[in-house]
């Protein structure tokens, strides 16, 4: 795939010469300033890492070099009903252009070429009991593949740091190609006996991970294109991208760092919390005796999540203040393609009723609805019940965004991370002394 990084290097070398000058000329220049409530609230806001990919803005929601999810929707190259192919957000988080569907498909053939996993990976996962968490099974069949890493072996033989991107690239279109044949092999080890489906090359990335998973169902494909293309990355202050960001900054290869990275997306908080949205919504069925529930039954048990000391799954951001446009992006998808689905139907009567709960708790931040609050119902609605299995989902989808800004932090040079820490002692001394 010499277009992608030949096109790449250009544009890589471009912006490290001229982030180099503007360091030079404005290093001392303040950009942000930092209050007592971020030390102790876990750092929200502070402006403290150069993350290329994507940006977020807390009401209209991430755009990936500055396009919004309508947008590359409607610009990236499609699947046949549509729906983004994820090969090409990756081209354009690196590059900054669109692709051609040329370009995609070229970039669908050198994954696939690159796809083929090493023994040692079905090894290391069939030694784990089937009932191991799936994304403990996904670090370790990530780790597995550690050995093959081109970053580390070339480091160890003196690479210039010049080279550092180049094996970093390498490195990236290795693993991302792999993932969704490590994915698939625990999803059907944990939940099909092991009656594993062999690929089939002549698919995309996602319809081939779709297959792999066991449905075929075309309306799945393109639900698997658009999943893995919202889900890829939503800048880098999150607790799975920047801890990719962080162990990548002390040259840790692409292995080991993303392992990391999906070890802080398996959190209830983060990631997890799409097996936790499914997970309560089960249990609300169950404890109510119906399935289509009423949002007066909904908001009672609301209440009683509340009451219990708990968090409504699905719902609250960091960051975001307003809907997520990946809730809506995914919304949107369930009204086009599923008709008659109770689950969907309970999905959106949650939507009408937790913000103006949440609200009226007077704390929360936002009330709306997160990426989380949806894709479990369109996940049980195409035969992926597991729940337990779908922050794998994600985690396949984050790669491409951590592990593209990945190859963009090695080439601009980036140094390593090491913010500044303080004692409550430094902290009192500093209000005493004001
Ligand atoms: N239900 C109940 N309470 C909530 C809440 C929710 N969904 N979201 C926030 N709150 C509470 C917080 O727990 C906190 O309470 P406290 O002061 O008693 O500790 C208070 O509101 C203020 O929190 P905040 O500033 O609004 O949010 P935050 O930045 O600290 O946390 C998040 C953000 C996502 C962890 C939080 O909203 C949450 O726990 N949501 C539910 C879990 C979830 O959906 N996570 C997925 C996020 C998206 C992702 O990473 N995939």
């Amino acid at each position: 795939m010499e277009s992608l990084k030949k096109k790449f290097a250009a544009k890589a070398l471009a912006l490290y010469t001229e982030m180099r000058a503007i360091n030079k000329e404005h290093g001392e220049r303040k950009m942000d300033e930092v209050v007592l409530r971020q030390i102790t609230g876990g750092a929200r806001g502070i402006k403290m890492m150069l993350w290329e990919t994507s940006q977020l803005d807390a009401n209209e929601g991430i755009r990936f070099r500055g396009y919004s999810i309508p947008e590359i929707k409607k610009l990236l190259p499609s699947g046949p009903q549509g729906e983004p192919k994820p090969e090409g957000l990756f081209w354009l988080m690196l590059t900054g252009e669109i692709p051609t569907a040329e370009e995609v498909n070229d970039l669908t053939k050198d994954w696939q070429s690159r796809s083929d996993l090493p023994q040692q990976v079905m090894t290391s996962l069939d030694a784990l009991p089937d009932d191991a968490h799936p994304m403990t099974q996904f670090t370790i069949g990530i780790m597995a593949m550690q050995s093959d890493s081109i970053f580390s072996r070339r480091y160890a033989e003196g690479m210039s740091k010049t080279d550092y991107w180049d094996a970093c690239y390498e490195d990236s279109m290795n693993l991302i190609a792999r993932l969704p044949r490590v994915a698939a092999y625990i999803y059907r080890r944990s939940f099909h006996g092991g009656d594993h489906i062999p690929a089939d090359k002549s698919l995309d990335w996602a319809a081939n991970f779709a297959h792999m998973l066991g449905n075929d169902d075309e309306d799945f494909r393109s639900l698997m294109r658009l999943y893995l293309t919202i889900h890829a990355d939503h800048e880098g202050g999150n607790a799975s991208a920047h801890t990719v960001n962080l162990v990548g900054s002390t040259l840790s290869d692409p292995y080991l760092s993303f392992s990391a990275g999906m070890n802080a997306l398996a959190g209830p908080l983060h990631g997890l919390a799409n097996q936790e949205v499914i997970k309560w919504i089960f249990e609300m069925i169950e404890n109510l005796g119906t399935k289509t529930p009423t949002k007066e039954q909904i908001a009672t048990y609301v209440q009683e999540t509340l009451d219990a000391g708990k968090v409504i799954p699905g719902y609250g951001h960091a960051v975001l203040r307003e809907p997520d446009p990946r809730f809506t992006a995914q919304r949107r998808f369930a009204e086009e393609y599923i008709k008659g689905s109770d689950l969907i139907e309970t999905v959106w009567k949650i939507f009408d009723t937790v913000p103006p709960m949440l609200q009226a708790l007077g704390k929360v931040k936002n009330p709306w609805p997160n990426v989380d609050a949806h894709s479990g119902a369109l996940l049980v609605h195409y035969g992926i019940k597991e729940y337990s299995y779908y922050t794998v989902l994600f985690g396949v989808s984050r790669a491409l965004g951590v592990l593209a800004a990945g190859i963009w932090s090695r080439a601009l040079g980036m140094p390593l991370e090491r913010p500044k820490s303080v004692t409550s002692d430094w902290i009192k001394a500093q209000l005493k002394d004001a």
